[in-house]
């Protein structure tokens, strides 16, 4: 049950709100003498009431807002600045990168989907249904982004190099309809031509121009979304080529790579249509000790050939981190593509949670006034879970990210940097830790008119109850 604050407890709230404002550090001690954890604070009557413990979510943002402006920090600026972030939300989540062409059902390239919880999408219908489900769930305007293999072909078997735009009409149409952006991806796996681990780095001059003629073909079709929905489409490329075993010959396949991500990139497109994005990996399953498509190779690729550069969280070394590539690539490349991921041991491609790492790449972003120049894509996939529940989780979890990193006190950190303070410095990151953080982020879902974090998973267990649970 809710229980809402009466007249006389917004009364007795308001002290708290002009103590605050008179002097807010001294307010703080203040409030730690008079309120011990557990305990609540006494009525001006004597006697405790439960309505003293339960504030509005108003009330708790108006407190919260104080708080963080005795620190430098303007809560509403934050608000509106998460509110102008789009996530790009994969579609693969909801049906375990299976698509719909029919194929083996096997996704190879090293990707493996684990779990068998019930309720996937099984077609295009299906899919949109969740995640407008999910999506209801989800704060702020946001794009999906799609593979090759969800094309919409009426059940024809239609090579991966003839694909037309007229195949993703059904998606186009229905992001037009949502006002969402679409941004999209060559599938070079779960495909017979791919079935040695190699594509465009094949040694196959056949197989090769396969997969550029595919990669080119997908190019269009971004930049028909694109143009039909008056936001540029980004379109990343990522091979799964590489050997499970010792290379005699590392040099050659990246020469070949070179080449046919020459020839895929050589047709000019509008970038205001289509940009195009490369995305590097240190290694697959199957992979394990070469990968063609390296980090070294696609920042120089990315860097001299102007494209969008790729990092996925999960493709470096588990203590290697992207928090700290991101100021380093972005002075060699114009923009930067991120595939918040999280890996467990692996490129285990988890759900995302706000763990430390994901903070750190939200800072970084923030931090850096990165925003313009960066696009955030969502990558995780996980089969043993609710999958619109994980959608759910993980976007939630990018944006809870990125809102605490909006609500650091940057200005003051830096101050302490520079000076030298840097006992200062650790003592005030951690002190962020226990900022009342969880009254914006509820505000801001209040706002944008989507539940907040103790309730939206009563809706995906409703909506697994009547539809997902069904299937
Ligand atoms: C694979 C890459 C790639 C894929 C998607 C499905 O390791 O991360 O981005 O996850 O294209
Ligand atoms: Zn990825």
């Amino acid at each position: 049950m809710r229980l809402r604050a009466t007249r006389s407890d917004s009364k007795r709230a308001e002290p708290r709100l002009r103590r605050a404002r008179e002097n807010p550090l001294s307010r703080l001690d203040r409030d730690r003498g008079a309120r011990q954890p557990g305990r609540p604070a006494e009525s001006p009557q004597g006697g405790w009431s439960i309505l003293d413990c339960i504030l509005s979510a108003q009330q708790a943002y108006a407190l919260a807002r104080e708080r963080y402006a005795g620190l430098g920090v303007d809560c509403d600026s934050a608000l509106q600045a998460l509110s102008s972030i789009p996530l790009s939300i994969h579609c693969w989540q909801g049906d375990d990168i299976r698509g719909f062409e029919g194929g083996t059902g096997e996704v190879g390239g090293g990707l493996a989907v684990t779990g068998n919880y019930p309720g996937q999408a099984r077609s295009p219908s299906e899919l949109r249904m969740d995640f407008e489900s999910a999506l209801s769930l989800i704060p702020g305007r946001h794009r999906f982004n799609l593979h090759a293999i969800y094309a919409e072909t009426d059940g024809r078997r239609i090579g991966r190099d003839e694909l037309q735009p007229e195949h993703f009409s059904g998606w186009c149409d229905w992001a037009r309809d949502r006002n969402l952006g679409l941004d999209f991806n060559p599938t070079f796996f779960a495909h017979p031509m791919a079935a040695d681990g190699f594509t465009l780095a094949h040694s196959d001059p056949g197989i090769r121009q396969f997969w550029v003629e595919h990669a080119k073909a997908c190019r269009r079709i971004g930049a028909s979304f694109g143009k039909a929905l008056g936001t540029p489409c980004l379109t990343n490329v990522w091979i799964p080529d590489g050997y499970k075993d010792l290379p005699a010959d590392r040099r050659t396949p990246r020469e070949r790579l070179v080449e046919a991500l020459d020839a895929v990139f050589s047709e000019p497109l509008d970038p205001q249509h289509n940009i195009d994005a490369v995305e590097c990996k240190l290694f697959g399953l199957g992979s394990e000790c070469y990968v063609v498509g390296s980090h070294e190779f696609y920042l120089g690729y990315a860097a001299s050939r102007g494209t969008v550069l790729c990092l996925d969280a999960g493709h470096f070394h588990p203590t290697e981190v992207v928090s700290d590539k991101i100021s380093s690539v972005l002075l060699w490349v114009d923009r930067l593509l991120l595939h918040v991921s999280r890996g467990v041991r692996w490129d285990s491609d988890h759900v995302v949670l706000v763990s430390d790492e994901l903070r750190e790449i939200a800072k970084e972003l923030v931090r850096g006034r990165y925003m313009s120049r960066v696009h955030i894509g969502l990558d995780f996939f996980d089969a043993s879970i609710n999958r619109v529940a994980a959608w759910v989780i993980g976007a939630r979890a990018m944006l809870k990210a990125l809102l605490m990193a909006l609500l650091e006190p940057s200005a003051g950190l830096r101050r302490m940097e520079q000076d030298g303070d840097f006992t200062g410095r650790l003592a005030l990151l951690e002190q962020m830790l226990t900022m009342p953080f969880g009254a914006v982020w509820d505000h801001y879902c209040e706002m944008r008119g989507v539940p907040q974090e103790s309730a939206w998973l009563d809706q995906v267990r409703a909506y697994e109850e009547s539809v997902t649970g069904r299937r």
